[in-house]
Protein backbone atom coordinates (compact mmCIF):
# COMPACT_ATOMS: atom_id res chain seq x y z
CA UNK A 1 0.00 0.00 0.00
CA UNK A 2 3.06 2.32 0.59
CA UNK A 3 3.10 3.29 -2.96
CA UNK A 4 -0.19 4.76 -3.11
CA UNK A 5 -0.48 8.52 -2.20
CA UNK A 6 -3.00 10.07 0.05
CA UNK A 7 -4.90 11.63 -3.13
CA UNK A 8 -4.87 8.55 -5.16
CA UNK A 9 -6.29 6.64 -2.19
CA UNK A 10 -8.97 9.34 -1.58
CA UNK A 11 -9.21 9.39 -5.63
CA UNK A 12 -10.23 5.42 -5.59
CA UNK A 13 -12.21 5.89 -2.35
CA UNK A 14 -14.46 8.56 -4.04
CA UNK A 15 -14.17 6.13 -7.53
CA UNK A 16 -16.05 3.60 -5.61
CA UNK A 17 -18.39 4.65 -2.89
CA UNK A 18 -19.46 8.52 -3.67
CA UNK A 19 -22.48 8.53 -6.03
CA UNK A 20 -20.86 12.01 -7.51
CA UNK A 21 -17.92 10.62 -9.51
CA UNK A 22 -21.08 8.71 -11.94
CA UNK A 23 -22.35 10.65 -14.51
CA UNK A 24 -25.82 10.40 -15.12
CA UNK A 25 -25.30 7.60 -17.92
CA UNK A 26 -24.57 4.88 -15.93
CA UNK A 27 -27.94 5.00 -14.41
CA UNK A 28 -29.46 4.77 -17.51
CA UNK A 29 -28.23 1.05 -18.32
CA UNK A 30 -31.65 -0.58 -17.68
CA UNK A 31 -30.35 -1.51 -14.63
CA UNK A 32 -32.47 0.67 -11.89
CA UNK A 33 -35.41 -0.78 -11.56
CA UNK A 34 -39.11 1.31 -13.27
CA UNK A 35 -41.43 2.04 -10.93
CA UNK A 36 -45.30 2.15 -11.37
CA UNK A 37 -46.27 5.41 -9.19
CA UNK A 38 -50.11 4.32 -8.44
CA UNK A 39 -52.12 7.54 -6.68
CA UNK A 40 -55.98 6.90 -5.55
CA UNK A 41 -58.14 9.97 -4.71
CA UNK A 42 -60.03 10.33 -1.40
CA UNK A 43 -59.40 6.69 -0.80
CA UNK A 44 -59.88 6.20 2.97
CA UNK A 45 -58.54 3.33 5.29
CA UNK A 46 -61.76 0.49 4.21
CA UNK A 47 -59.91 -2.08 2.20
CA UNK A 48 -60.37 -5.35 3.72
CA UNK A 49 -56.32 -5.50 4.48
CA UNK A 50 -56.65 -2.20 6.60
CA UNK A 51 -59.77 -3.61 7.97
CA UNK A 52 -61.49 0.14 8.09
CA UNK A 53 -64.76 -1.36 7.21
CA UNK A 54 -65.70 -4.89 7.98
CA UNK A 55 -67.46 -4.63 4.44
CA UNK A 56 -64.99 -3.73 1.85
CA UNK A 57 -63.97 -5.84 -0.69
CA UNK A 58 -60.42 -4.63 -2.16
CA UNK A 59 -58.66 -8.33 -3.37
CA UNK A 60 -56.42 -6.78 -5.35
CA UNK A 61 -55.09 -3.75 -2.90
CA UNK A 62 -55.20 -7.03 0.00
CA UNK A 63 -52.88 -8.70 -2.38
CA UNK A 64 -50.53 -6.47 -3.40
CA UNK A 65 -50.38 -5.84 0.18
CA UNK A 66 -49.44 -9.32 0.53
CA UNK A 67 -46.67 -9.45 -1.82
CA UNK A 68 -44.83 -5.71 -0.23
CA UNK A 69 -44.97 -3.59 2.53
CA UNK A 70 -48.62 -1.93 3.95
CA UNK A 71 -47.97 1.14 6.51
CA UNK A 72 -50.72 0.56 8.37
CA UNK A 73 -50.73 3.87 9.88
CA UNK A 74 -49.60 6.39 7.09
CA UNK A 75 -50.91 9.87 7.14
CA UNK A 76 -51.36 12.74 4.33
CA UNK A 77 -49.32 16.09 4.91
CA UNK A 78 -52.80 18.14 4.31
CA UNK A 79 -56.37 16.59 4.13
CA UNK A 80 -56.98 17.97 0.48
CA UNK A 81 -56.40 17.20 -2.55
CA UNK A 82 -54.20 19.91 -3.66
CA UNK A 83 -52.21 20.82 -1.04
CA UNK A 84 -51.45 17.19 -0.21
CA UNK A 85 -50.30 16.18 -3.74
CA UNK A 86 -48.12 19.62 -4.04
CA UNK A 87 -46.26 18.16 -0.53
CA UNK A 88 -45.59 14.52 -2.41
CA UNK A 89 -44.69 15.93 -5.48
CA UNK A 90 -42.07 18.55 -3.76
CA UNK A 91 -41.13 16.20 -0.97
CA UNK A 92 -41.37 19.50 0.83
CA UNK A 93 -43.95 20.18 4.14
CA UNK A 94 -47.16 22.85 3.45
CA UNK A 95 -46.11 24.74 6.12
CA UNK A 96 -42.84 25.29 3.76
CA UNK A 97 -44.13 25.98 0.59
CA UNK A 98 -47.48 27.88 2.19
CA UNK A 99 -49.39 25.47 -0.53
CA UNK A 100 -52.28 25.06 2.19
CA UNK A 101 -55.00 24.83 -0.18
CA UNK A 102 -55.35 24.25 -3.93
CA UNK A 103 -52.87 25.14 -6.63
CA UNK A 104 -53.27 25.73 -10.24
CA UNK A 105 -50.54 22.61 -11.00
CA UNK A 106 -48.36 24.97 -13.40
CA UNK A 107 -47.72 27.84 -10.37
CA UNK A 108 -46.69 25.75 -8.04
CA UNK A 109 -43.06 27.16 -8.87
CA UNK A 110 -43.85 30.64 -9.64
CA UNK A 111 -43.66 33.40 -6.98
CA UNK A 112 -42.46 31.21 -4.35
CA UNK A 113 -39.22 30.93 -2.82
CA UNK A 114 -39.44 27.87 -1.52
CA UNK A 115 -40.21 26.00 -5.10
CA UNK A 116 -38.76 28.24 -7.32
CA UNK A 117 -36.17 25.87 -7.69
CA UNK A 118 -37.63 22.49 -6.34
CA UNK A 119 -37.39 19.36 -8.31
CA UNK A 120 -40.77 17.17 -8.58
CA UNK A 121 -40.68 13.63 -7.95
CA UNK A 122 -41.10 12.83 -11.73
CA UNK A 123 -38.82 15.32 -12.89
CA UNK A 124 -36.10 13.64 -10.65
CA UNK A 125 -36.55 10.56 -12.28
CA UNK A 126 -36.10 12.14 -15.79
CA UNK A 127 -33.23 13.70 -14.83
CA UNK A 128 -31.87 10.19 -13.14
CA UNK A 129 -32.34 9.15 -16.90
CA UNK A 130 -35.92 7.67 -16.46
CA UNK A 131 -38.41 7.85 -19.40
CA UNK A 132 -41.51 9.43 -17.87
CA UNK A 133 -45.14 8.71 -18.40
CA UNK A 134 -48.11 9.97 -16.52
CA UNK A 135 -52.00 9.89 -16.82
CA UNK A 136 -54.75 10.80 -15.26
CA UNK A 137 -54.83 12.82 -11.44
CA UNK A 138 -51.26 13.22 -10.23
CA UNK A 139 -50.46 16.59 -8.98
CA UNK A 140 -54.38 18.26 -8.33
CA UNK A 141 -54.97 18.25 -11.84
CA UNK A 142 -53.25 16.39 -13.89
CA UNK A 143 -49.65 17.64 -13.72
CA UNK A 144 -47.82 20.55 -14.81
CA UNK A 145 -47.08 21.02 -18.68
CA UNK A 146 -44.65 18.77 -20.03
CA UNK A 147 -43.34 17.55 -16.88
CA UNK A 148 -43.66 13.93 -18.12
CA UNK A 149 -42.08 12.92 -21.47
CA UNK A 150 -45.72 10.96 -22.27
CA UNK A 151 -49.18 12.67 -20.87
CA UNK A 152 -52.11 10.94 -21.57
CA UNK A 153 -53.95 13.88 -19.79
CA UNK A 154 -56.66 13.76 -17.59
CA UNK A 155 -60.71 13.29 -17.95
CA UNK A 156 -62.14 16.89 -17.58
CA UNK A 157 -64.03 16.14 -14.22
CA UNK A 158 -64.82 13.25 -12.27
CA UNK A 159 -66.32 11.09 -14.57
CA UNK A 160 -69.60 10.37 -16.70
CA UNK A 161 -72.77 11.76 -14.65
CA UNK A 162 -75.99 11.58 -15.53
CA UNK A 163 -78.61 13.90 -16.57
CA UNK A 164 -80.51 13.91 -13.32
CA UNK A 165 -78.53 14.18 -10.95
CA UNK A 166 -79.86 14.62 -6.65
CA UNK A 167 -79.46 17.99 -5.69
CA UNK A 168 -79.86 17.54 -1.74
CA UNK A 169 -81.91 20.20 0.24
CA UNK A 170 -80.14 21.39 3.38
CA UNK A 171 -76.49 21.25 2.37
CA UNK A 172 -76.27 23.61 -0.85
CA UNK A 173 -75.12 20.75 -2.74
CA UNK A 174 -75.92 22.88 -5.83
CA UNK A 175 -73.53 25.24 -5.02
CA UNK A 176 -70.47 23.04 -5.41
CA UNK A 177 -71.02 21.86 -9.18
CA UNK A 178 -69.51 18.88 -10.19
CA UNK A 179 -67.63 17.63 -7.28
CA UNK A 180 -71.40 17.49 -5.00
CA UNK A 181 -71.93 14.39 -2.40
CA UNK A 182 -74.44 12.68 -4.69
CA UNK A 183 -74.79 9.15 -6.01
CA UNK A 184 -75.88 6.96 -7.98
CA UNK A 185 -75.54 3.39 -10.74
CA UNK A 186 -73.82 5.00 -13.85
CA UNK A 187 -72.55 4.59 -16.59
CA UNK A 188 -73.92 1.31 -17.74
CA UNK A 189 -70.46 -0.05 -18.12
CA UNK A 190 -66.62 0.26 -16.41
CA UNK A 191 -65.66 0.98 -19.71
CA UNK A 192 -67.18 4.23 -20.29
CA UNK A 193 -65.18 5.47 -16.64
CA UNK A 194 -61.81 7.63 -17.24
CA UNK A 195 -60.50 5.43 -14.60
CA UNK A 196 -60.92 2.09 -16.93
CA UNK A 197 -59.47 4.22 -19.56
CA UNK A 198 -56.46 5.50 -17.95
CA UNK A 199 -55.53 1.54 -17.10
CA UNK A 200 -55.50 1.08 -21.06
CA UNK A 201 -53.28 3.25 -21.75
CA UNK A 202 -50.93 2.49 -19.32
CA UNK A 203 -51.28 -1.22 -20.12
CA UNK A 204 -50.53 -0.26 -23.82
CA UNK A 205 -46.86 0.91 -22.59
CA UNK A 206 -45.75 -1.62 -20.55
CA UNK A 207 -46.12 -3.41 -23.86
CA UNK A 208 -43.34 -1.33 -25.52
CA UNK A 209 -39.88 -1.35 -25.32
CA UNK A 210 -37.76 1.38 -23.55
CA UNK A 211 -33.87 1.83 -23.64
CA UNK A 212 -34.20 3.41 -20.16
CA UNK A 213 -35.78 2.29 -17.20
CA UNK A 214 -39.49 4.07 -16.75
CA UNK A 215 -41.66 5.93 -14.44
CA UNK A 216 -45.07 5.17 -14.97
CA UNK A 217 -47.54 7.12 -12.78
CA UNK A 218 -51.32 6.45 -12.88
CA UNK A 219 -53.74 8.64 -10.85
CA UNK A 220 -57.21 6.70 -9.91
CA UNK A 221 -60.45 9.39 -9.62
CA UNK A 222 -62.57 6.88 -7.54
CA UNK A 223 -63.79 7.20 -4.93
CA UNK A 224 -63.47 10.99 -5.12
CA UNK A 225 -67.33 12.41 -5.14
CA UNK A 226 -69.39 11.91 -6.98
CA UNK A 227 -70.26 8.23 -6.13
CA UNK A 228 -70.88 7.28 -9.80
CA UNK A 229 -70.10 3.68 -10.53
CA UNK A 230 -71.54 0.96 -12.59
CA UNK A 231 -74.21 -1.23 -11.07
CA UNK A 232 -72.30 -4.13 -10.12
CA UNK A 233 -70.19 -2.38 -7.92
CA UNK A 234 -73.29 -1.67 -5.80
CA UNK A 235 -74.77 -5.00 -5.78
CA UNK A 236 -71.65 -6.03 -3.98
CA UNK A 237 -73.08 -4.34 -0.78
CA UNK A 238 -76.84 -4.69 0.10
CA UNK A 239 -77.25 -1.81 2.40
CA UNK A 240 -79.41 -3.73 5.11
CA UNK A 241 -76.37 -5.86 5.90
CA UNK A 242 -73.79 -2.58 6.19
CA UNK A 243 -71.80 -1.65 8.79
CA UNK A 244 -71.80 2.51 10.18
CA UNK A 245 -69.06 3.98 10.71
CA UNK A 246 -69.35 4.84 14.82
CA UNK A 247 -70.82 7.95 15.47
CA UNK A 248 -71.19 10.28 18.97
CA UNK A 249 -73.91 12.68 18.36
CA UNK A 250 -72.08 15.21 20.96
CA UNK A 251 -68.89 14.33 20.06
CA UNK A 252 -67.63 17.82 19.10
CA UNK A 253 -68.92 19.68 22.25
CA UNK A 254 -65.09 19.06 23.61
CA UNK A 255 -63.39 20.67 20.84
CA UNK A 256 -62.13 23.97 20.80
CA UNK A 257 -64.39 26.97 18.63
CA UNK A 258 -61.54 26.80 15.92
CA UNK A 259 -61.77 23.34 15.13
CA UNK A 260 -66.09 23.90 14.54
CA UNK A 261 -65.20 26.72 12.22
CA UNK A 262 -62.84 24.65 10.01
CA UNK A 263 -65.65 21.33 10.36
CA UNK A 264 -68.12 24.03 9.33
CA UNK A 265 -68.31 22.77 5.30
CA UNK A 266 -71.50 24.55 3.65
CA UNK A 267 -71.40 22.31 0.69
CA UNK A 268 -71.06 19.18 2.67
CA UNK A 269 -73.61 16.98 3.78
CA UNK A 270 -74.16 16.17 8.10
CA UNK A 271 -74.07 13.26 9.83
CA UNK A 272 -77.33 14.69 11.20
CA UNK A 273 -78.95 14.85 8.14
CA UNK A 274 -77.82 11.61 6.77
CA UNK A 275 -79.85 10.14 9.16
CA UNK A 276 -82.46 12.00 9.76
CA UNK A 277 -83.18 11.90 5.90
CA UNK A 278 -82.33 7.78 5.52
CA UNK A 279 -79.25 8.42 3.02
CA UNK A 280 -76.75 7.01 5.73
CA UNK A 281 -76.29 3.65 4.44
CA UNK A 282 -76.91 5.02 0.48
CA UNK A 283 -73.76 6.82 0.92
CA UNK A 284 -71.39 4.00 2.49
CA UNK A 285 -72.84 1.66 -0.08
CA UNK A 286 -72.11 4.23 -2.91
CA UNK A 287 -68.54 4.75 -1.50
CA UNK A 288 -67.58 1.21 -0.94
CA UNK A 289 -69.14 0.71 -4.39
CA UNK A 290 -66.46 3.26 -5.97
CA UNK A 291 -63.68 1.84 -3.42
CA UNK A 292 -64.46 -1.68 -5.24
CA UNK A 293 -64.25 -0.34 -8.93
CA UNK A 294 -60.53 1.17 -7.78
CA UNK A 295 -59.70 -1.84 -6.65
CA UNK A 296 -60.36 -3.66 -9.87
CA UNK A 297 -58.99 -1.26 -12.09
CA UNK A 298 -55.66 -1.27 -9.85
CA UNK A 299 -56.28 -5.06 -10.48
CA UNK A 300 -56.29 -4.97 -13.86
CA UNK A 301 -53.24 -2.09 -13.86
CA UNK A 302 -50.80 -4.45 -11.97
CA UNK A 303 -52.24 -7.60 -14.20
CA UNK A 304 -50.88 -6.03 -17.20
CA UNK A 305 -47.71 -5.52 -15.50
CA UNK A 306 -47.22 -8.93 -14.05
CA UNK A 307 -47.90 -9.98 -17.88
CA UNK A 308 -45.22 -7.46 -18.76
CA UNK A 309 -41.48 -8.27 -19.48
CA UNK A 310 -41.13 -5.77 -16.70
CA UNK A 311 -43.09 -7.70 -13.64
CA UNK A 312 -39.68 -8.45 -12.17
CA UNK A 313 -37.94 -5.42 -12.24
CA UNK A 314 -40.22 -2.47 -11.65
CA UNK A 315 -41.19 -1.34 -7.93
CA UNK A 316 -44.54 -0.55 -7.08
CA UNK A 317 -46.11 2.12 -4.22
CA UNK A 318 -49.93 2.98 -4.16
CA UNK A 319 -50.95 5.38 -1.80
CA UNK A 320 -54.22 7.86 -1.60
CA UNK A 321 -53.76 11.60 -1.29
CA UNK A 322 -55.86 11.73 1.95
CA UNK A 323 -58.59 9.44 3.52
CA UNK A 324 -62.75 10.69 3.91
CA UNK A 325 -64.60 10.66 6.46
CA UNK A 326 -68.27 8.84 6.02
CA UNK A 327 -70.15 10.59 8.57
CA UNK A 328 -67.22 10.32 11.57
CA UNK A 329 -67.02 13.76 13.39
CA UNK A 330 -70.27 14.45 11.65
CA UNK A 331 -69.85 15.27 8.08
CA UNK A 332 -69.08 13.86 5.13
CA UNK A 333 -66.05 14.94 4.13
CA UNK A 334 -61.98 15.01 3.89
CA UNK A 335 -60.68 18.75 5.51
CA UNK A 336 -59.63 17.98 8.98
CA UNK A 337 -57.15 17.02 11.95
CA UNK A 338 -58.83 13.87 12.73
CA UNK A 339 -57.46 10.36 11.44
CA UNK A 340 -60.15 9.46 9.58
CA UNK A 341 -59.10 12.46 7.29
CA UNK A 342 -55.81 11.98 7.63
CA UNK A 343 -54.84 8.47 7.43
CA UNK A 344 -54.74 7.01 4.04
CA UNK A 345 -53.62 3.64 2.55
CA UNK A 346 -49.61 3.40 1.62
CA UNK A 347 -48.28 -0.05 0.00
CA UNK A 348 -44.64 -0.36 -1.75
CA UNK A 349 -44.27 -3.64 -3.02
CA UNK A 350 -41.99 -5.32 -6.49
CA UNK A 351 -38.17 -5.18 -6.86
CA UNK A 352 -36.61 -5.30 -3.54
CA UNK A 353 -39.18 -4.55 -1.16
CA UNK A 354 -40.06 -7.60 1.60
CA UNK A 355 -43.28 -9.60 0.86
CA UNK A 356 -45.73 -9.95 3.71
CA UNK A 357 -44.97 -7.23 5.98
CA UNK A 358 -47.28 -4.73 7.65
CA UNK A 359 -45.77 -1.95 9.56
CA UNK A 360 -47.94 -0.12 12.26
CA UNK A 361 -44.88 2.82 13.18
CA UNK A 362 -47.02 6.03 12.04
CA UNK A 363 -45.27 7.25 8.52
CA UNK A 364 -45.97 10.22 5.67
CA UNK A 365 -46.84 10.51 2.23
CA UNK A 366 -43.85 13.24 2.81
CA UNK A 367 -41.57 9.77 2.21
CA UNK A 368 -42.75 8.79 -0.61
CA UNK A 369 -40.27 10.83 -2.74
CA UNK A 370 -37.06 9.98 -0.61
CA UNK A 371 -38.59 5.88 -0.96
CA UNK A 372 -38.60 5.63 -4.20
CA UNK A 373 -35.11 7.40 -4.51
CA UNK A 374 -33.71 4.72 -2.06
CA UNK A 375 -35.37 2.04 -3.83
CA UNK A 376 -34.56 2.59 -7.06
CA UNK A 377 -30.97 3.48 -6.04
CA UNK A 378 -30.71 7.03 -7.04
CA UNK A 379 -28.82 9.44 -5.06
CA UNK A 380 -31.04 11.29 -2.30
CA UNK A 381 -32.30 14.85 -2.90
CA UNK A 382 -30.75 17.05 -0.39
CA UNK A 383 -34.21 19.89 -0.61
CA UNK A 384 -36.46 16.48 0.73
CA UNK A 385 -38.08 17.01 4.08
CA UNK A 386 -39.19 13.64 4.43
CA UNK A 387 -37.49 10.40 5.65
CA UNK A 388 -36.66 7.13 3.59
CA UNK A 389 -39.14 4.25 4.49
CA UNK A 390 -36.93 1.64 3.69
CA UNK A 391 -35.09 1.46 7.14
CA UNK A 392 -38.44 0.85 8.40
CA UNK A 393 -39.15 -1.92 5.75
CA UNK A 394 -36.48 -3.92 6.45
CA UNK A 395 -36.02 -3.60 10.38
CA UNK A 396 -38.19 -5.26 12.41
CA UNK A 397 -37.96 -2.75 15.06
CA UNK A 398 -36.84 0.82 14.53
CA UNK A 399 -35.99 3.97 16.52
CA UNK A 400 -37.43 6.92 14.94
CA UNK A 401 -37.27 10.27 16.09
CA UNK A 402 -40.17 11.53 13.59
CA UNK A 403 -43.70 11.34 13.48
CA UNK A 404 -46.67 12.11 10.87
CA UNK A 405 -47.52 15.50 10.65
CA UNK A 406 -50.76 16.81 8.96
CA UNK A 407 -51.21 20.38 8.62
CA UNK A 408 -54.43 22.27 7.62
CA UNK A 409 -54.71 25.87 6.60
CA UNK A 410 -51.50 27.93 8.05
CA UNK A 411 -50.48 27.12 11.89
CA UNK A 412 -53.15 24.20 12.31
CA UNK A 413 -51.35 20.89 12.89
CA UNK A 414 -51.69 17.25 13.71
CA UNK A 415 -49.03 15.00 15.01
CA UNK A 416 -49.74 11.44 15.14
CA UNK A 417 -47.50 9.33 17.06
CA UNK A 418 -47.61 5.09 18.09
CA UNK A 419 -50.58 5.87 20.21
CA UNK A 420 -51.65 9.93 20.37
CA UNK A 421 -53.02 12.15 18.17
CA UNK A 422 -52.31 16.06 19.11
CA UNK A 423 -53.69 18.71 17.58
CA UNK A 424 -52.65 22.19 17.35
CA UNK A 425 -54.31 25.02 16.22
CA UNK A 426 -53.33 28.83 14.94
CA UNK A 427 -54.91 30.34 18.22
CA UNK A 428 -53.57 27.92 20.73
CA UNK A 429 -56.97 25.50 20.55
CA UNK A 430 -55.75 21.71 21.31
CA UNK A 431 -56.93 18.07 20.99
CA UNK A 432 -54.99 14.96 22.62
CA UNK A 433 -56.43 11.83 21.90
CA UNK A 434 -54.91 8.55 23.24
CA UNK A 435 -55.39 5.40 20.38
CA UNK A 436 -55.00 2.72 22.81
CA UNK A 437 -58.48 3.47 24.50
CA UNK A 438 -59.90 5.29 22.49
CA UNK A 439 -59.63 4.75 18.93
CA UNK A 440 -62.47 6.87 17.39
CA UNK A 441 -61.11 10.36 18.69
CA UNK A 442 -64.11 10.92 20.88
CA UNK A 443 -62.62 12.25 23.92
CA UNK A 444 -60.38 15.33 23.90
CA UNK A 445 -57.43 14.87 26.52
CA UNK A 446 -55.96 18.14 26.00
CA UNK A 447 -57.35 20.05 28.94
CA UNK A 448 -56.89 17.38 31.60
CA UNK A 449 -54.18 18.06 34.00
CA UNK A 450 -52.31 14.93 33.68
CA UNK A 451 -51.24 15.06 29.99
CA UNK A 452 -49.46 18.60 30.20
CA UNK A 453 -46.06 17.37 29.71
CA UNK A 454 -47.39 14.64 27.18
CA UNK A 455 -48.53 17.73 25.10
CA UNK A 456 -44.97 19.34 25.42
CA UNK A 457 -43.30 16.37 24.06
CA UNK A 458 -45.85 16.14 21.22
CA UNK A 459 -45.72 20.47 20.68
CA UNK A 460 -41.95 19.87 19.75
CA UNK A 461 -42.71 17.92 16.86
CA UNK A 462 -44.92 20.49 15.15
CA UNK A 463 -43.06 22.65 12.62
CA UNK A 464 -41.62 25.58 13.78
CA UNK A 465 -41.81 27.54 10.32
CA UNK A 466 -45.39 28.71 9.30
CA UNK A 467 -44.81 30.61 5.88
CA UNK A 468 -47.79 32.92 4.69
CA UNK A 469 -50.42 31.37 2.20
CA UNK A 470 -48.52 31.10 -1.08
CA UNK A 471 -50.23 33.59 -3.50
CA UNK A 472 -51.45 30.99 -5.99
CA UNK A 473 -52.93 28.70 -3.11
CA UNK A 474 -56.55 29.02 -1.77
CA UNK A 475 -59.82 27.22 -1.03
CA UNK A 476 -63.02 29.06 -1.61
CA UNK A 477 -65.01 26.34 -0.43
CA UNK A 478 -63.92 26.19 3.40
CA UNK A 479 -65.16 29.42 4.46
CA UNK A 480 -62.36 28.87 7.02
CA UNK A 481 -59.54 29.17 4.71
CA UNK A 482 -60.87 32.11 2.94
CA UNK A 483 -61.01 34.38 5.78
CA UNK A 484 -57.80 33.01 7.19
CA UNK A 485 -55.85 33.87 3.91
CA UNK A 486 -57.41 37.09 4.15
CA UNK A 487 -55.60 38.02 7.27
CA UNK A 488 -52.43 36.77 5.61
CA UNK A 489 -48.95 38.41 7.35
CA1 LIG B 1 -58.24 13.79 -2.93
CA1 LIG C 1 -65.32 14.54 21.55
Amino acid sequence: MSHFSGQSILFIFLLLFSPLVFPKESVGQNTSPNVLFIAIDDLNDWLGVMNGHPDAKTPNMDALAARGVLFQNAHCQAPLCGPSRASIMTGLRPSTTGIYGMIDDNKIKSDNPATSDIIFLPEYFKQQGYHTMGIGKLFHRHAPEGLFDESGGRYKGFGPLPEERFVWDGFGGENYGRTSTDWGAFPANDSLMPDYQSVQWAAERLQREYDQPFFLAVGFLRPHVPLYVPQPWFDLYPTEELAWPSYKADDLEDVPPVAHKINDLPMMPSTEWAIKSGNWDDIIQAYLACVSFVDHQVGQLLEALESSTYADNTIIVLWSDHGYRLGEKGTFAKHALWEPATQVPLIFAGSGVPAGKIVNEPVELLSLYPTLLELTGLPAYDRNEGHSLVPLMNEQTQEKDWYAITTFGRNNHAVRTNDFRYIRYEDGGEELYDHTTDPQEWYNLANQGEYQSQKEMLRKYLPENNVPWNTHSSYTFQPYFVEQKARNE
